[in-house]
């Protein structure tokens, strides 16, 4: 007697098929991405809103003994604050729910000082969550945990008012899919009618792992950001800058809000403890709120490339900031650059100049019988499949001939995350008079890495992976040129 997947083995072997072997998937590569992670990764632009009174004061920083009666744009409207990022790419938007100031824009039951008592009135967390879910833009909070207005601050009943504050952000505005957990901390501040200045313990004040707690039971999905995790890492600068090398991984008992070694941020740690990507924040302004005298400061469309070439294209996020003005809308001169940088970057990223290459390798997992690991893998625009090589084969290289003399000035390489960040440096090269020019290099993959140069042509391009503790697994290759 044959059992039944002996019957179809042998049907398929007598029909003269190929008998596909047991080849098992490369093992992860520790430590691996959370789904939310995984979901977070796939964003890779987004945007930040800083609006509360700072815009009518013209500050940086609240007091805390801002009246609310200062809260009052003239034509607020969240579907145009939420479709000027839209048009500008963006995939999601964080809002400063309450900045250091502690206003509150939305009428929180655990203080007056919110938007309730302001004479807008209207509660500004609900209107921009809901229009994120009208125009399919993820939602995100920002809760400074520094608070220059509250009375208790400094002492633990403050932590009982900021963890309601966040239970009724995480409960009644629908999914949130990142909470940015600022690190600045601690300082002057009205304090209740104080006027004192109170110092924290940043590495116990907070008791960080228990708030954390919360956010995971109430929304499991949401990425939790600080300086140090642990979904999400801080990249070390305000300018948009991640390391040359940036490690998607660092050792996070090193690290905790507040508690930043810049240069260790920057670049991540290899090998790393846990998976913790940078996040790069930056303004479109000099200041993160809105002043006027900065309307003619927003920096350029191609300002903004470079700013994503150094933050998304080393496998970090941007994060760019967008700052309402008085009236409660997205600046006619902000909205006009982030649409411009949109149309870069879909000039440049529409259309992959390799996909219709053929694509060979120098090893293909399996001996290349196994579509899940062949080497076309990499031009099918799918995150989720990859090709993969032997075990014991750690710096294979691919060939992609083009077919004809194609111009292109950047590579895109993503490694398959599922399986951990494992290649960590590689070269592209080209042929030209009958034989391999190298013409770049990168170090640590991961997402995302783009290699920006100045424009070659050639009929075939060569990427060699030349060094990996294991066998390397590669989603996504693609060769682009920026328009010129
Ligand atoms: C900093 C804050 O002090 C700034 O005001 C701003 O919110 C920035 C994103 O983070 O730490
Ligand atoms: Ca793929």
């Amino acid at each position: 007697m044959i059992n039944r997947r002996e019957f179809v083995i042998t049907s398929l072997g007598a029909a003269g098929l190929a008998i596909p072997d047991r080849i098992d998937a490369p093992a992860p590569f520790l430590p691996l991405p959370a789904p939310r992670q995984l979901a977070w990764h796939e964003l890779e632009f987004y945007g930040f809103l800083h609006f509360t009174v700072n815009t009518f004061t013209n500050r940086e920083w609240g007091d805390g003994d801002e009246s609310p009666a200062l809260f009052n744009p003239t034509a607020f409207d969240a579907d145009q604050i939420v479709g000027a990022a839209k048009d500008g790419g963006m995939k999601a938007l964080i809002l400063t729910c309450k900045h250091h100031d502690g206003f509150c824009l939305w009428p929180s039951r655990y203080t007056e000082h919110s938007v309730k008592n302001s004479p807008f009135k209207r509660d500004v967390v609900k209107e921009i969550s809901a229009a994120c879910a009208r125009q399919g833009v993820r939602f995100g909070i920002y809760l400074s945990p520094w608070d220059r207005n509250h009375k208790d601050y400094g002492t633990p009943e403050y932590l009982v008012y900021y963890r309601n504050q966040l239970r009724e952000l995480l409960t009644e505005y629908g999914p949130v899919f990142e909470i940015f957990f600022d690190g600045a901390n601690g300082g002057d501040g009205y304090y209740g009618g104080a006027y004192e200045r109170r110092e924290i313990d940043n590495r116990t004040y907070y008791d960080w792992p228990n708030t954390w707690q919360i956010v995971r039971e109430l929304q499991p999905n949401t990425v939790l950001f600080s300086d140090g995790g642990p979904d999400v890492r801080w990249v070390g600068n305000e300018r948009g800058i991640a390391g040359e090398t940036c490690w998607a991984t660092q050792n996070s008992a090193d690290f905790a809000p507040g508690r930043a070694d810049v240069e260790r941020l920057n670049r991540g740690d290899r090998p790393g403890t846990n998976w913790v990507p940078a996040e790069c924040d930056v303004s479109i302004r000099p200041g993160w709120f809105y002043h006027k005298h900065e309307d003619d400061q927003v920096k350029t469309p191609r300002q903004l490339v470079d700013l994503y070439y150094s933050s998304v294209g080393r496998g970090a996020s941007f994060l760019l900031n967008l700052p309402p003005d008085r009236r409660g809308r997205i600046h006619e001169n902000d909205a006009r650059t982030l649409r411009e940088f949109r149309g870069i970057i879909e000039a440049t990223f529409g259309t992959n100049l390799a996909s219709g290459a053929r694509v060979s390798a120098t090893n293909s997992r399996g001996n290349g019988r196994d579509r899940r690991f062949m080497p076309a893998n990499v031009l099918d625009g799918s995150r989720l499949t990859y090709w993969a090589t032997d075990d014991d084969v750690k710096t294979p290289s691919l060939v992609f001939d083009l077919g004809h003399p194609t111009a292109f000035n950047v590579v895109r390489i993503r490694e398959y995350l599922p399986l951990g960040q494992r290649v960590e440096s590689i070269k592209v090269d080209m042929w030209r008079d009958g034989g391999w020019t190298e013409v770049a290099g990168a170090t640590s993959i991961g997402n995302c890495r783009l290699i920006r140069g100045p424009r070659v042509t050639t009929s075939r391009v060569r990427l060699r992976v030349t060094q990996a503790p294991v066998c390397p697994a590669i989603s996504e290759v693609g060769l682009f040129a920026e328009p010129a």
